[in-house]
């Protein structure tokens, strides 16, 4: 009798457990069977009134019984556990999202940008113009002379007798001026070319910036002001300009501009070889030829120019010692400027 009866609890008990799927139901089942009012329990509590020659027979079978019971709620316990959890990491529809990967602009964009933002706050105008150009806007119009160097096949990427691609963007310059009247004031951002053979410094492929500003009474004092205020904008408000005489065909006089180095501040380092400066651009007063080719009378208009290559500038401001780093597409050199 008592042996039946726990043969159909354990049955019993075994359909239930298989069937559970929550920590919930596992554990009314233990309640149902091994709890203090239990099915199980009972038959404990009964062994005492049994005549003396079955009290062994079915204690034994009882606690067998007990035994496995405890094992498969254990281990259903453990299932429906791991179950709840994994279907709450497969799908959980309060979590946000994963974000998808986010873009940013290139260092060399940052950089054009930061500067052309810099000359529109002084009233300059951005212009733009083709990347391939005509011998005329590249050197003619801008005094460079047939026997120039810079002229030269080595120099320069030909694309035929006459057309090539921009070695300066003075081009786009001497366009403006050619379609209209003083006074000018524009950046003109873009592409250049040069058959330089690569290396940390040399890229045939680079970016200039170059500013033109003409009008009546335009001054050197003009220019030195104008720059000064684009460097301390760009590299630091505490930096200092200083222009050593120099020489450009399409200015007279022409200028190198140095500012203290923005790394050291002055003192000297590795960056500005132990001189305190460094040099950021070329500049000068508009030479009257350019102005005659133009036909701008070069009686009444005066005028300055000024050209920097943006990737020394970003270079310099961001400490990168490979112009190559901008080019190669490795994401662990550009992921840096996701500013
Ligand atoms: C440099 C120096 C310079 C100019 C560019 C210019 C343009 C016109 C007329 C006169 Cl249309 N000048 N541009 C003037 C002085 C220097 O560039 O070292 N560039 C990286």
């Amino acid at each position: 009798m008592a042996k039946d009866r726990l043969k159909r609890i354990v049955s019993e008990a075994e359909r239930q457990i298989s069937e559970a799927s929550s920590p919930e139901a596992v554990e009314k089942i233990r309640v149902k069977f091994l709890g203090r009012k239990g099915e199980l329990t009972e038959v404990f509590k009964s062994i005492p009134d049994l005549p003396n020659d079955e009290k062994p027979v079915v204690g034994q079978a009882a606690n067998k019984a007990k035994k496995k019971l405890e094992r498969l709620i254990e281990d259903a316990a453990k299932r429906v556990k791991t179950d709840s959890v994994e279907s709450e990491t497969l799908f959980d529809p309060t979590l946000p999202g994963s974000p998808p990967p986010m873009g940013h602009s290139h260092p060399l964009t940052h950089t054009l940008e930061d500067v052309c933002d810099i000359f529109r706050t002084m009233g300059f105008v951005i212009a733009e113009g083709p990347e391939v150009e005509k011998d005329w806007y590249n050197f003619e119009a801008l005094n460079i002379p047939a026997d120039h160097p810079s002229r030269d096949d080595f120099d320069t990427f030909y694309v035929s007798d006459n057309t090539l691609l921009r070695s300066q963007t003075s081009t786009v310059q001497i366009r403006t001026m050619e379609m209209g009247k003083p006074p000018v004031r524009i950046v003109a951002p873009g592409r250049c070319f040069r058959p330089d053979t690569e290396d940390a410094r040399h890229s045939v492929m680079f970016h200039q910036i170059e500013g033109l500003l003409v009008d009546e009474d335009t001054s050197f004092g003009d220019l030195k002001a104008v720059l000064h205020i684009f460097a301390r904008e760009f590299f630091h408000e505490d930096v200092e300009v200083r222009f050593r005489p120099s020489y450009f065909p399409f200015t007279e006089p022409s200028a190198e501009v140095d500012c203290t180095c923005p790394v050291c501040k002055g003192d000297g380092c590795s960056t500005c070889s132990y001189s305190g400066w460094l040099e950021i651009l070329g500049a000068g007063m508009v030479d009257p030829n350019v102005f005659e080719c133009v036909d701008y009378d070069p009686e009444k208009y005066t005028g300055f120019a000024f050209g920097m290559g943006v990737e020394r500038l970003a270079m310099l401001k961001y400490g990168i010692n490979d112009i190559r780093l901008f080019y190669n597409g490795d994401t662990r050199f550009l992921s840096q400027f996701s500013i």
